[in-house]
Formats: C-alpha cells, sequence, structure tokens
C-alpha cells in the first residue's frame, strides 16, 4: 500500500482509517472507496498494535487533536489494534476484524469485540461487509453535525433499495 497516495486530497482528514499490516489492506481499501465516495476526507495509515506500538500510542493520542473525528482500525489473529487505540483516545473507534488465514477471522472478531467496560469499540462484521460498513457507520456519525452528509446517507440507501427492488435472477 502507498499510503500517502490512498488519502483523500484534503489535507484535514475527518476519519483515520488503519490497519495492523498492509496485507489488511485488500479489507480495510473498501472502506476507503466509501468514504471516497461520500467525499468525506479521510486518511490511511499502516499503524501496528505489536509491532510499532509507540506509534500506535502516540497516533491515536494525537489523532483528536489533529482533528480526526471517527477512527476505523482493522486487524486480524491477535486483533488488538481497536482496542488499544480506543483506550489512548475517546474518539469513536470502530473495530473490523479481517478474515484471518487460520481461523477465518473469528479470532479477529473476539479479540476486537470483547472489549472491558469504559474503553469500548464499535465492533463490526469480519471482512469486506465490516469495512464497508465501518464506513457507512463514520459518515452516520459525522452527518449528526453535518446535513449534506445525512442526504447523502438518504440518497444512498434509496439507491440500493431501487437495485435490490429491481434485480433480475437469472434461469
Ligand atoms: C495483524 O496480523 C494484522 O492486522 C494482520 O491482519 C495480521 C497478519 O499480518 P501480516 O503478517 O500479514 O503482516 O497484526
Amino acid at each position: 500500500m502507498e499510503e500517502q497516495t490512498k488519502d483523500s486530497p484534503s489535507s484535514s482528514p475527518l476519519v483515520a482509517v488503519i490497519m495492523g499490516s498492509a496485507s489488511d489492506w485488500e479489507t480495510m481499501r473498501h472502506a476507503a472507496t466509501l468514504l471516497e465516495e461520500f467525499g468525506v476526507p479521510h486518511e490511511c495509515r499502516v499503524v501496528s498494535a505489536h509491532r510499532t506500538p509507540r506509534m500506535m500510542a502516540e497516533y491515536a493520542t494525537e489523532a483528536e487533536g489533529r482533528g480526526i473525528e471517527v477512527i476505523i482500525a482493522g486487524a486480524g489473529g491477535a486483533a488488538h489494534l481497536p482496542g488499544m487505540v480506543a483506550a489512548h483516545t475517546v474518539l469513536p473507534v470502530l473495530g473490523v476484524p479481517i478474515k484471518s488465514k487460520a481461523l477465518k477471522g473469528m479470532d479477529s472478531l473476539l479479540s476486537i469485540v470483547q472489549m472491558p467496560a469504559g474503553v469500548p469499540v464499535g465492533t463490526l462484521a469480519i471482512g469486506e461487509a465490516g469495512a464497508k460498513n465501518a464506513a457507512l457507520l463514520a459518515v452516520a456519525i459525522l452527518a449528526n453535525k453535518r446535513p449534506e452528509l445525512r442526504a447523502k446517507l438518504h440518497r444512498f440507501r434509496e439507491e440500493q433499495e431501487r437495485k435490490v427492488r429491481e434485480a433480475q435472477l437469472a434461469r
């Protein structure tokens, strides 16, 4: 992942899309694509709870001061990134369990979802659906104070409904 080129053009990202490894990008790019479609300024970074623990703590601690409003964190296996980031910030953290090779993401899911009371992480589904829904939730959070984003969310749902209603099944 060439991280700089995956950021949206704006210099003031509202959403941080972070992941434990570049190998998570295949899943997390779906979050970035949706944020792009909604025109939400965002940045994408590899930040590992295990391999770069000090950088992770610094990144999470400084995110609020940089104007980030939501953090989407994807990780697989012993997926400690979302929880450890949440421990360093009061920003909403949305956790995406990556589908791991060994256990198909069940390890990631359980690692992310079982947070102790007091340090919340909003946990999404394993894999691509989780990444997409994390982006949509981030947009929904931002939309509470941004009517133009709220309107885009309504249009997204209408379009989604239209496609399902018009779906054709091949014989
Ligand atoms: C986790 O370990 C990452 O989030 C990734 O899902 C998993 C495997 O990482 P790589 O060995 O592919 O770098 O920290």
